[in-house]
């Protein structure tokens, strides 16, 4: 049996361990360049061109046929995607799962809507690559994965919200209050799959703290945790030294975010993924 996992390029990796896996992208555009978020992007070169471009700038998510064409010939297929709330790569994914499954009677296929996005919903791609591993079957994987996902959190602390902002997926006044006075925002995914912003912090430390704070309230106590970083990486090592200090057995990661993260979080943006345990 052909079994295969996708998911959109807001996974922030191209290959998953042990088993088939694709990744869909997103695009992100100016008037005068598009950037696909593939194989062949230069987030870093993009992030640079990015800084400098005046005008407006968006993102786009993944058309029903570049689905389909990662779905390939597979039987039986599980599909993460960021939240709905925030993107149409949801009901692109769920309208390329139904013709694919009309087209193809017996095979199946799994979209979940991750309410998240970059580090939670990788940690959830890895539970169902485990979770198959183990030799589950497609319904229990199906259960489980959507299980899991309610024990999952998304954290982030970002130096600006322009481009969330410049593209209406937070208020344009919160986009103001960040960004000029090296303040940096920390805040949450929703329950709804909504940018949540928590506080606002000055300064390196005070940010750290108040985000191992946040994630202490949410029940972080030192399960998986991994780190998506835009350029951020030397922030992203002292926060999980600072999270090793405390629980020394965490399993952490931490690594470069793909372009359509990279969009949002921009320059110096860490988004983190956690189990905390809370279903
Ligand atoms: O359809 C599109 O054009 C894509 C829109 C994507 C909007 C969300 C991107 C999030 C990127 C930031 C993580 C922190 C907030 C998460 C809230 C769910 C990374």
């Amino acid at each position: 049996m052909k079994i295969k996992l996708v998911s959109d390029s807001s996974c922030d990796v191209k290959a998953l361990p042990g088993v088939e896996f694709q990744a869909v992208p997103l695009s992100i555009s100016t008037e005068e360049r598009t950037f696909y978020d593939d194989e062949n992007l230069n987030v870093s070169e993009m992030m640079d061109y990015l800084a400098h471009y005046k005008s407006r700038s968006y993102t786009a998510c993944p058309s029903m046929a570049d689905w389909l064409e990662a779905f390939g010939d597979a039987e039986e297929i599980y599909v993460t995607t960021m939240t709905s709330n925030l993107s149409g790569t949801y009901n692109s994914a769920v309208t390329a799962a139904q013709q694919y499954m009309e087209e193809h009677p017996g095979r199946k296929v799994f979209v979940l809507d991750t309410l998240s996005t970059s580090a939670e919903m990788l940690m959830i791609l890895e539970k169902i690559a485990e979770l198959k591993q183990a030799g589950c079957s497609f319904e229990e994987i199906a259960q489980q994965a959507e299980a899991y996902r309610k024990t999952t959190r998304l954290f982030f602390a970002f130096q600006s919200l322009h481009n969330f902002a410049q593209n209406g997926r937070v208020p344009k006044l919160l986009a103001k209050t960040i960004g000029v006075l090296g303040i940096s925002i920390i805040g949450t995914a929703s329950e709804q799959g909504t940018v949540e912003p928590i506080s606002k912090s000055r300064g390196k430390k005070s940010v750290l703290n108040n985000l191992m704070e946040q994630l202490k309230k949410a029940g972080y106590c030192g399960g998986k945790l991994y780190v998506a970083q835009a350029e951020g990486q030397e922030l992203a090592e002292e926060f999980v030294k600072l999270v090793k200090t405390q629980y020394p057995n965490a399993a952490t990661k931490i690594y470069p975010v793909r372009g359509l993260c990279a969009y949002y979080a921009e320059k110096g943006g860490l988004i983190i993924g956690c189990e905390c345990g809370k279903a």
